[in-house]
């Protein structure tokens, strides 16, 4: 059973996100525990502030320490990872994801409209972005993250069926089909209806390889490949210069 606490200062964002499909199903079946804390009612002021304006002068506003940190130190325990949602951190991915579903305890940092101030990150152990773009906060990162982690964790999807995912092997996916066998003229690839198991796994690899050659050269750029995705890859190239 994974833990995760989230501190934010909206978390009926999070509403929709908790009570939906797989993370809905995965928390009642036990395999994640997932907390939002909302880190405004740990402001001691009567209009509950929990942001300033920043030394220095310029615009905006800064998130303060205490009350975020008198939140955190509510949740935080010795197995617990502190992440911070930022545009600055390390971009996440599947294999961040994957490494995650190691920890017992995830605490997630979303900070809105501002930013943080410096000291808050001496209480934080990795700061992780989403991707090059400004979002209003980090919430709808926080879930990105919540998201992708909780779909790996045991019992959360049928087993096996994440082995499949684009990334899980450094391919993107192949192209999927289901009936009708034809829908306007368009038709499934041969292969697919033969029952021949080995063409259909063959098909699949090259379709993979072809797929992320032309849509994401940049994850074949440092791949081992092996003899037959070597073989399958001149096939390709073979194919598209003619
Ligand atoms: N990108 N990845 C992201 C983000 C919003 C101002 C700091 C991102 O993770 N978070 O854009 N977050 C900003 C808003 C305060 C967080």
């Amino acid at each position: 059973m994974m833990k995760i606490d989230i501190l934010s200062l909206f978390p009926e964002m999070f509403e929709g996100f908790l009570h939906t499909s797989i993370i809905k199903r995965a928390i009642e079946k036990g395999v994640v525990e997932i907390h939002v804390h909302d880190f405004r009612e740990f402001a001691h002021d009567r209009h509950k502030s929990v942001d300033d304006t920043p030394y220095g002068g310029g615009q905006g506003m800064v998130l303060m320490c205490q009350p975020l940190l008198d939140c955190l130190k509510t949740v935080v325990d010795k197995d617990a990872l502190v992440i911070l949602m930022s545009p600055q951190g390390q971009t996440f991915s599947q294999k961040m994801a994957v490494d995650l579903t190691n920890e017992k305890h995830l605490i997630i940092i979303c900070g809105h409209y501002e930013g943080f101030d410096e000291r808050i990150r001496d209480y934080v152990d990795m700061e992780i972005s989403i991707g090059d773009y400004v979002l209003t906060g980090g919430e709808l990162s926080s879930m990105v993250i919540t998201d992708a982690v909780t779909r790996l964790l045991h019992g959360a999807i049928r087993e096996a069926s994440h082995e499949d995912d684009s990334f899980s092997d450094g391919l993107l996916e192949y192209p999927q089909y289901t009936k009708p066998a034809e829908y306007d003229g368009a038709k499934v690839p041969e292969v697919l209806l033969s029952g021949h198991h080995e063409n259909i796994r063959k098909w699949r690899l090259k379709q993979s390889l072809k797929r992320t050659y032309l849509r994401r050269p940049d994850l074949l750029r440092d791949r081992a490949f092996t003899k037959e995705e070597a073989k399958l890859m001149e096939e390709i190239q073979a194919e598209l210069e003619k």
